[in-house]
């Protein structure tokens, strides 16, 4: 049935006379900064079709992941609570770890497929393998998956191809381990992965999907956290060498060119305007690759630190004709993605403690949403030293700060590893409206009219612990080799037998 629909979901059943279920398309970059897309006044990065989205939807300027890694930010994402309670903490999965998102954590996936919803993944995981693939996107409410399960540093990287086209790329990978496995479900059909034709098969993947959902008039999900621009930056022939940035120009510009597929598979399917699609990214950019890392614009410091450029991210809701275009400076978060899409589907949340609140308030009114507060724990959570960091409002109050090899080589030297840990009491504030760089702290000497906006900080931050349990942490449980992922299972000597040719998918 054909519908015309403007003012959202109310209207577009009362309009069909039916249930119609929304479609969700959530794109997601890996170590993709602030200051990283075009749209956003990155000279020199190629990305038309982000572009694209954001001139037809709303922009979010404070939007914020909860974790400057990103096992635990993904795991935010998919669940709608910080990763201290699922317990991915501290710092991220390896191949062979132990650990995953605990099985009875509650995806997106999974609080839709109970409506009727199709759903698919395409990329990188980076929340378990386990025994016998446990923690597998599968077993998470994902029906179909195309993809490496974790970063592709994790493996060594020698058949990267990068830039220029003929010459390989030899980045700084992990030896000793296997080399990177693509999956299809929980089979393992190439190893290593075929990295210069790997975005093809997503995108071919991805727009299947949409075809095949769409003709069977099945509502979808389709989550789609790519590798790029993850170092070290691969790209295939159609991409390599047509930036003016380089390899993570050409990263980037293959991840934009895949949007601009799965847009057009929207657009041809005839179901666009039926179709939620959320634009963000995992963490700040890895600073220390130098030209090979990303960008964080005006924002300070990167991957790795709870400074603004280790957690806030470019992100932007599209959806023509329901969506209003514009930009939002509503407080959001990846926490409040599950809410959303929950609420725009009518599927009931799932009866834990959630942290993310519902943002229909920000993409239907443009109004100023749900979401107070946001907290800021570091890569490795504990209960003693808590959150390092509270934005409330447009003030952000850092009671710790440290900086992260993740954000080395910078001219700040705040944000290298050698800045080590040190508390603020009080803690340092900053007005993030009128000094987003996190430039000039405002002392209580200069500013005694301050005192209230910490105090209701610091009530911010004990309530939220009081509501705090920490999960047990699945990280720390450690790694087997042999739960590396291995496509001849049986083989000696590993790590090196693991290898497979493509099969068909
Ligand atoms: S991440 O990058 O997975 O995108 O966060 O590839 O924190 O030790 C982070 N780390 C390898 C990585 C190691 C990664 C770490
Ligand atoms: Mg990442």
């Amino acid at each position: 049935m054909e519908c015309t629909c403007v003012l959202g979901l109310v209207l577009l059943s009362a309009v069909c006379g039916s249930e119609v279920l929304p479609n969700f398309v959530l794109l997601f970059a890996d170590d993709l900064g602030f200051g990283d897309v075009g749209y956003s006044g990155h000279p020199s990065s190629l990305t038309p079709n982000l572009d694209k989205l954001a001139a037809n939807g709303l922009r979010f300027t404070d939007f914020y992941v909860t974790s400057p890694v990103c096992s635990p930010s993904r795991a935010s994402l998919l669940t709608g609570r910080y990763q201290t309670r699922s317990g991915i903490y501290p710092g991220v999965l390896y191949p062979g770890s132990r650990g995953g998102l605990p099985l009875n954590e509650t995806t997106i996936a999974e609080v839709l497929k109970p409506l009727g919803y199709t759903t698919a993944m395409i990329g990188k995981w980076h929340l378990g393998f386990g025994t016998n693939g446990t923690y597998l996107p599968t077993r998470q409410g994902f029906d179909h998956y195309l993809g490496i399960p974790y970063s592709h540093d994790m493996g060594p990287c020698q058949n990267l191809t990068c830039f220029p086209a003929d010459v390989k790329c030899y980045g700084h990978c992990d030896q000793g381990v296997v080399t990177v496995p693509l999956m299809n479900g929980e089979t393992i059909i190439q190893q290593p992965v075929d990295f210069v034709n790997l975005e093809n098969s997503y995108s071919d993947f991805a727009t299947q999907f949409i075809h095949t959902a769409a003709q069977k008039q099945q509502p979808f999900f389709l989550y789609y956290p790519s590798h790029h621009t993850h170092y070290p930056q691969f790209a295939g022939w159609k991409a390599v060498g047509r930036s003016l940035r380089g390899p993570f120009g050409d990263s980037l510009l293959e991840f934009d060119s895949t949007v601009g597929n799965i847009l057009q598979a929207l657009e041809d399917t005839g179901v666009l305007s039926n179709t939620f699609v959320f634009f963000t990214a995992d963490n700040g950019p890895e600073l220390m690759r130098m030209s090979r890392g990303g960008n964080s614009g005006l924002l300070k410091c990167g991957k790795g630190t709870t400074y603004e450029g280790g957690m806030r991210e470019p992100a932007v809701a599209y959806w023509p004709g329901v969506i209003q275009p514009g930009i939002t400076h509503s407080l959001s978060s990846s926490l409040d993605i599950l809410p959303t899409f929950a609420k725009l589907a009518g599927a009931p949340l799932p009866k834990v403690q959630l942290d993310g609140v519902d943002m229909t308030d920000i993409l239907f009114n443009h109004g100023q949403g749900n979401r107070e507060v946001m907290f800021f724990y570091p890569i490795d959570p504990s209960e003693k030293y808590s959150v390092f960091a509270v934005r409330w409002g447009k003030y952000k109050a850092h009671y710790y700060t440290r900086g992260a090899a993740h954000s080395d080589t910078t001219p700040d030297q705040d944000c290298h590893m050698i800045s080590f840990l040190k508390q603020h009491d009080p803690p340092l504030l900053f007005d993030l409206h009128s000094d987003p760089s996190e430039n000039y702290n405002l002392s209580l000497k200069d500013h005694p009219e301050l005192v209230s906006v910490l105090q209701k900080i610091q009530g911010l931050k004990e309530e939220f612990e009081a509501s705090m349990v920490f999960g047990e942490s699945e990280i720390a449980k450690g790694s087997d080799p042999q739960l590396e992922p291995c496509c001849t299972p049986q083989c000696s000597p590993k790590p090196e037998c693991c290898q497979c040719k493509s099969m068909t998918y």
